[in-house]
């Protein structure tokens, strides 16, 4: 039996002697890379955290004392220490471990939004309770990368932490100079200048010899610890900058020496106000693949589908696994990176802005050719998006690049300071619509719905890739507000060409001969795409069906009235939540222009989705060809006098029903009795 599986809880760990806890570090990154390359996940990140995470459940006395791990990502390690070795190997799969804290699974996971930089505020609030309520034996604990530091939420709640001087709080820097990418900014260079200072090594031994051998506890032992630092301020500044502010500094500390780690923590611990731990890491540490890996460290790998990927990954040799993984098609961030790089090349005045994901959206091609082009702000998506109105100001095109999911983030400073002054600012959103294993908070599934609410603001969806290349530079060449543009996750599937126009959309099928116009069949983005076969399908039934990509989204392109006045449903596909999308956009539109045509709209529950893949998630949702073709051939059917076809008429809307754990499912029982019109349901 190895160590690690005889680790029920914390608990257990607290019997362990040195030399065990160093044979369990080893047995924990065995498991990290054994699953994380099969499962998919955040591989670097952990690896990083293996013995800080030790440490942790060594000193605090979680779910008592409160461990709230900034982003989750990094939070593998603390599963596998709080009883979920078991069910390890289901990470991020349909109905298992989510690749996140997860409430549901553990008392001792508390935040699992996974957006970054918002540990301290919740840390902040949680310990100002605990001392209202008069708890005080309890010690709160954020743990925060360097990059999640760049985000300004991160320093709104320092300013507030350091005011609050008796909240037992201790804030953990896993410093590993890393987002994805370097970290970037004034900040990462003040902490860099301690990791590269030539006396680093020295500076350690000083601080750990001062850590282990002082006696005493609390206060004096900082005031130990600050006169050795202060001798050693000429040299080393970090905590200059964190004491100014009033908060407490411990650091640097070998975030891979468990006991001087464990050492600085309890100390931290037992000061009772809060206190900042700098912890120095090395992200991938103990996998070389990982620690070598030039881009991101492996700091996130997509999987081999239950394939044991280990012994894979280590004969592809230097090709870490994330590389080597790397899908032979292109994916949706590909094409665009591409198109960025002709765009640049006509257009001087078009710059790119990332929030510390310069790959993973598709703008290193363009870094690559124009290096002075791109700022990466770090994870900084409000200033992105205002330091964008700022260029835009100033005579630049910038385009934004971020997740669909961050943009909510920068909601605000796209409303007022962007499109209140009607710059021309384009954001791009990688991994729009359903997303997947990351689960809940990383599906984009939120910007159809806030982003109608903009003022002069057009948004556009492309449905293949010709049409990225297509849309992108439209949306570039508009000058007097902002653009969107977003796409999904993944690689671009086939191509759908236009068979006719209709205002400024592009119509893909239209009825069979013989067949009437039974259905105007919008569908956004790819699934576009979707609506053709869809189309098809209802064809062989007798339906018929013309299909339309209305390519941008907002706003409704007017000819859609027209179009819908010579059918008889409208229906609208469109990978986002239901509440206020596309399809509400198109329902308002026909209100307003008195067209009677009911409109029925196809997209996601508005619910927190749990993990699974996205064929999974969208399964589940009925947006594939089969439950759509099913569900409009009923919705005909309920339209067409004499058919006994019910179901569903209380909502109106897609058949969808919720699990109740936050999951959607087909209801597939809308159908109350067998009719002719059931029978020739496609399959
Ligand atoms: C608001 C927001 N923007 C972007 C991301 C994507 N993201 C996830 S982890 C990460 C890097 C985090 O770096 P750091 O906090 O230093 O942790 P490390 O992975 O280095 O341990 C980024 C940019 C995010 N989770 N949230």
């Amino acid at each position: 039996m190895t160590l690690l599986e005889r680790i029920n809880g914390p608990q257990d760990l607290k019997e362990l002697s040195q030399e065990q806890l160093g044979i369990l570090a080893a047995e924990i990154r065995d498991v990290l890379v054994e699953t994380v390359t099969r499962t998919s996940g955040h591989l670097g990140p952990n690896l990083g955290v293996v013995e800080l995470t030790i440490a942790l459940h060594r000193v605090f006395d979680s779910p008592k004392d409160k461990l709230i791990f900034d982003t989750g990502h990094q939070s593998y390690v603390h599963k596998l220490l709080t009883g979920r070795y078991p069910e390890f190997h289901t990470l991020r799969q349909s109905g298992g471990l989510s690749g996140y804290p997860s409430r549901s699974e553990s008392e001792h996971d508390l935040v699992e939004n996974s957006h970054a930089s918002t540990s301290l505020s919740y840390a902040d609030g949680m310990a100002k309770a605990y001392r209202l309520r008069g708890e005080y034996d309890r010690t709160v604990v954020a743990v925060i990368g360097d990059g999640a530091l760049t985000g300004g939420m991160a320093w709104e709640a320092l300013n507030n932490i350091a005011v609050a001087r008796d909240s037992r709080l201790v804030i953990v820097v896993n410093d590993n100079g890393r987002s994805y990418q370097p970290t970037i900014g004034g900040l990462a260079s003040h902490l860099s200048a301690i990791r590269v200072n030539q006396r680093y090594e020295q500076v350690l031994d000083l601080i750990k010899s001062t850590v282990t051998s002082t006696p005493i506890v609390g206060s004096p032992l900082f005031g130990a610890l600050h006169g050795a630092k202060k001798g050693l301020k000429d040299f080393l500044q970090p905590q200059v900058l964190f004491e100014d502010l009033g908060i407490k500094y411990i650091g640097p500390i070998d975030g891979h020496d468990e006991q001087m780690t464990e050492h600085a923590l309890r100390r931290a611990g037992e000061f009772g106000g809060p206190v900042l731990v700098h912890v120095i890491t090395r992200k991938g540490f103990g996998y070389a693949l990982a620690e070598q890996n030039e881009e991101d460290c492996l700091h996130q790998v997509p999987g081999t589908s239950g394939k044991p990927a280990i012994a894979a990954a280590a004969t592809a040799g230097a090709a870490a696994a994330s590389t080597a993984a790397k899908s032979a098609k292109r994916s949706w961030s590909d094409v665009f990176g591409e198109e960025m790089v002709a765009i640049g090349a006509s257009r001087p005045d078009v710059v790119a802005i990332t929030a510390a994901m310069l790959h993973p959206v598709g703008l290193a091609p363009f870094k690559e050719a124009y290096p002075d082009r791109v700022y990466d702000v770090g994870i900084a998506e409000q200033h992105a998006v205002t330091m964008a109105a700022g260029l835009a100001m100033a005579g630049m095109h910038p385009v934004v690049s971020v997740y669909a999911t961050f943009l909510n983030r920068a909601f605000d400073q796209l409303l007022m300071d962007v499109a209140l002054h009607k710059l021309p600012v384009t954001v791009t959103l990688d991994r729009a619509g359903v997303t997947g294993p990351d689960g809940a908070s990383h599906n984009g599934m939120w910007d159809g719905s806030i982003l109608q609410v903009v003022p002069g603001l057009r948004v556009a969806a492309p449905r293949d890739g010709s049409r990225i290349a297509e849309l992108l530079n439209e949306a570039v060449a508009v000058s007097d507000g902002p653009t969107v543009v977003r796409w999904p996750k993944g690689t671009v599937g086939a191509e759908a060409e236009a068979v006719a126009k209709a205002g400024g959309m592009d119509v893909l099928a239209t009825p069979a001969d013989g067949n009437a116009n039974d259905v105007l069949l919008l569908g956004v983005g790819p699934m576009a795409v979707t609506c053709v076969e869809v189309a098809r399908r209802l064809g062989d039934h007798g339906i018929g069906v013309t299909v339309v990509d209305p390519r941008w989204i907002k706003p409704v392109d007017p000819a859609v009235a027209d179009m819908a006045r010579r059918h008889r449903l409208v229906a609208v596909v469109e990978d986002n939540g239901r509440a206020g999308g596309f399809g509400d956009a198109v329902a308002r539109l026909l209100r307003d222009d008195d067209v009677d045509v009911p409109v029925k709209t196809f997209g996601l529950a508005q619910e927190f989705l749990t993990h699974g893949t996205r064929d999974e998630i969208l399964e589940a949702a009925g947006l594939t060809p089969q439950h759509l073709a099913r569900q409009l051939t009923e919705a005909v059917a309920r339209r067409t006098p004499g058919s006994t076809v019910h179901g569903n008429t209380g909502h109106g809307s897609t058949g969808h029903g919720s699990t109740g754990n936050g999951t959607t499912r087909r209801s597939d029982a809308t159908v109350s009795e067998p009719s002719s019109t059931q029978e020739r349901l496609p399959e």
